[in-house]
């Protein structure tokens, strides 16, 4: 079951189906411990429409509102790798290393949901940066108690050329306007994700592919209960939260992203997000 944030309310796709609930509020909609059961219920006795890619055209939003977005760092191999060959020369590369190995993993606050960008929408890359890449990252979505609802796809836009000056600029580099990109739907289902899920991403450059690569969600070193509970350790989330997983899929250091570019994220089993490069 996946569920869809639009101007009018939310859109539930049930196999293949797809119904309406007008005029339900996100927040109390979404932060929900038993939401499948919920939205069986909801959707029971009405009627599908008729034209729900209208609906996924012109009102698609993003799945989330007064929702904290938070990520997380350094889970898989290749990011490690990354994050080290970035920061070699100024000598912050010793602490991904540890921080890939270490009991406590890296989690860092990434947006608002409320200015979190949505599917077709632009993201961006800061004036200031000379060195920028997509970040495609499974994402968790969490209720207020903790509990893993849903996941969706996030885009974790970064700057490598401000986080390999020094670690201690990894807020500048993570978190600024149209650095979140996140949906399209949030898939609801009776259970943690097949282990053989694959994350891929394809960049566009006036229509030829600039790059384009995939991993598995079984690469990743954490448990997605782990991370969860080092993010709800000492932090209350009213609303639920979402938890970016982290990126597997690192470009090499020559390749950095250009106004225009075309990012198309895909996760089996919960959808596409493309998003546009802007200044
Ligand atoms: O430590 C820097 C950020 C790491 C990150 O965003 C990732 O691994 O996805
Ligand atoms: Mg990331």
């Amino acid at each position: 079951m996946k569920v869809y944030r639009i101007n009018r309310g939310i859109l539930v796709e049930d196999k293949g189906l797809f119904y309406l609930l007008e005029k339900e509020d996100w927040d109390t909609f979404i932060n929900d411990d038993n939401l499948l059961t919920k939205i069986k219920h909801q959707i029971s006795g009405i009627e599908p429409v008729q034209d729900p890619e209208y609906y996924l055209k012109n009102e698609l939003l993003a799945p989330a509102g007064s929702q904290e977005i938070w990520a997380s760092g350094v889970t898989y191999f290749n990011s490690k790798l990354g994050r080290e060959e970035e920061s070699k020369e100024k000598g912050g590369s010793n602490f991904y290393a540890r921080v890939y190995v270490a009991e406590r993993p890296e989690l860092f606050f990434k947006s608002m949901g409320y200015r979190a960008v949505g599917p077709g929408g632009k993201v961006r890359i800061r004036k200031d940066s000379t060195w920028d890449v997509p970040e495609p990252e499974l994402t968790l979505v969490i209720s207020s108690t903790g509990k893993i609802i849903g996941y969706t796809i996030g885009n974790d836009m970064s700057s490598r050329s401000i986080e390999g000056e020094n670690p201690l600029y990894l807020p500048q580099a993570k978190t600024y306007d149209g650095s979140a990109a996140i949906g399209p739907g949030i898939l609801v289902g009776e259970g943690p994700l097949p282990k053989t899920t694959k994350i891929s991403l394809v960049i566009r450059r006036e229509n030829k592919q600039v790059f384009a690569g995939e991993i598995g969600i079984d690469q990743i070193k954490r448990r997605f209960e782990d991370l969860v509970s080092y993010l709800y350790a000492e932090n209350s989330f009213p609303h639920g939260s979402l938890l970016m997983t982290g990126t597997g899929i690192v470009p090499s250091t020559d390749f950095t992203l250009h106004k225009g570019d075309e990012i198309k994220i895909e996760i089996d089993g919960i959808g596409t997000l493309i998003n546009t490069v802007d200044l």
